[in-house]
């Protein structure tokens, strides 16, 4: 067991804080102020290695593993919460095309994913069927060469902006096994979207539902075989868990810093706060729920990168406790700035709204426990 990043994990780990330095964490509140999706930036990212962090190389993946992305990520989210999780979004839906398409879904779809000259969106939430995601109603029906889709997904991050949909669709019987995963390409007649939601936070990402109404998609879209998709989305959501849950470390993260750097300044009472033991501790508890947090994320990408048999356990008990962990981290150090904390030209309250929704999506956090409930019980 080896607690250090090595070389390779340390320099790739530098170029994420130096990007998200320079790149993001300047212009994160105009993102969020204006609900802007920042193209350019994205693409810039991309050629860093960051739009198929975990795809393979042939068609211009960076053949990273798992810990390797969570570490990505982390730096990603200290500059801009809202845009790295979209990033992670991207490269979720990129590496299901990735490890469960064909020779040729692959060589269509991938290049210009791994560029992020064409985005990637996750589709398996309804408006009937949130956390029970097996219920789904979506159907696709075959005809010929196309299956005709009809229904309706809810909440989709890059809805209306992304160029390429991963969605869970209904193509057998009642539940988890009557689904399939179908990519449908911006464009395809009988596909529209809804109005872009006015959020809490995440606001530098659109989120729209997507409507298909008897959208016709060729039967060469399919990733996997009839009624994999329920497994596709799963998979693709273990890798999910901790992407996002490294995003709440890495906003949580900024914020402590934020507030050991205010507390450095600000007096009160004749004294600088830093000097009141009752704060220190509080920013010890910070640092010390943060740190259990990392190694817990660590410790799932770790397994999944092994194909371990409690991966799925791992990721979804690393991401409740560092979504709650980066959520209580966060809204600490708005309580340690005072007044100035809930003010916008300070930055911490965008990253409370931000890493607020963490706890909500990717499963919510009581989903989390059901997975790790039922493992025990079982
Ligand atoms: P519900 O499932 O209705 O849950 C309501 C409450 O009941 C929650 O607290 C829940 O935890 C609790 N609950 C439900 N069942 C149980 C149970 N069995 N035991 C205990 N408690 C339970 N989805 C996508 O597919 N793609 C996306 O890109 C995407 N992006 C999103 C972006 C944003 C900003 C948001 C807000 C959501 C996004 N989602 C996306 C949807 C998200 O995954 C769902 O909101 C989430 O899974 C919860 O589903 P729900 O909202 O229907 O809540
Ligand atoms: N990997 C591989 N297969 C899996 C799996 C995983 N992680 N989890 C489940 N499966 C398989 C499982 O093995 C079973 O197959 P089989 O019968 O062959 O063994 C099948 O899938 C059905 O599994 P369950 O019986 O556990 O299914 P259930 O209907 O009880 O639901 C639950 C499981 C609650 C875990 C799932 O519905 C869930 O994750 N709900 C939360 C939904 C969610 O996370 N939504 C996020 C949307 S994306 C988002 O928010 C974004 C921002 C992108």
């Amino acid at each position: 067991m080896d607690f250090e990043l090595s070389e390779d994990q340390m320099a790739f780990q530098d170029v994420a804080r130096t990007f998200a330095r320079e790149r993001m964490a300047p212009e994160a509140a105009e993102w969020d102020e204006h609900a802007i999706f920042p193209v350019e930036a994205l693409r810039a990212a991309a050629e860093l290695g960051f739009g198929g962090i975990y795809c393979r190389e042939d068609h211009g993946g960076s053949a990273l593993g798992r810990l390797d992305a969570a570490v990505i990520f982390e730096e990603l989210a200290a500059g801009c919460v809202s845009t790295s999780a979209y990033i992670s979004i991207h490269n979720m839906a990129a590496w299901m095309i990735d490890t469960f398409g064909t020779e040729e879904q692959r060589a269509r779809f991938l290049p210009k994913l791994m560029t992020m000259e064409h985005f990637a969106s996750y589709c398996l939430t309804e408006p009937g069927a949130g956390s029970d995601a097996a219920s789904l109603k979506t159907r696709a029906v075959r005809d010929g060469d196309h299956y005709v889709l009809n229904g309706e997904k809810a909440f989709i991050s890059g809805g209306g902006a992304s160029d390429v949909y991963v969605c869970m669709v209904r193509t057998g019987g009642e539940g988890p096994k009557g689904i399939s995963c179908i990519v449908v390409e911006k464009g395809t007649p009988g596909l529209s979207f809804g109005k872009k939601e006015k959020k809490m936070g995440w606001n530098s990402q659109p989120t729209a539902a997507v409507v298909f109404n008897d959208c016709r998609v060729p039967v060469a879209n399919r990733l996997g075989e009839e009624g994999d998709g329920f497994a596709i989305a799963m998979r693709g959501l273990d890798g999910g868990r901790i992407n996002i849950a490294a995003c709440s470390i890495g906003g949580a993260r900024f914020c402590l810093e934020k507030a050991v750097e205010y507390m450095g300044v600000r007096k009160q009472f004749g004294r600088k706060l830093a000097e009141f033991q009752a704060l220190q501790f509080r920013l010890a508890d910070m640092a010390i729920e943060l740190d259990a947090a990392r190694l817990m994320v660590h410790r799932g990408a770790a397994a999944l990168d092994a194909r371990h048999p409690e991966a799925t356990q791992r990721c979804a008990m690393a991401k409740r406790f560092a979504t709650d962990a980066g959520f209580a981290v966060a809204n600490e150090a708005l309580q340690l700035h005072g007044g100035y904390g809930y003010i916008r030209e300070y930055p911490i309250e965008r990253v409370v709204r931000d890493v607020r929704v963490h706890q909500i999506l990717e499963g919510t956090n009581e989903i989390m426990r059901l997975i790790v409930a039922r493992r025990l019980l079982a």
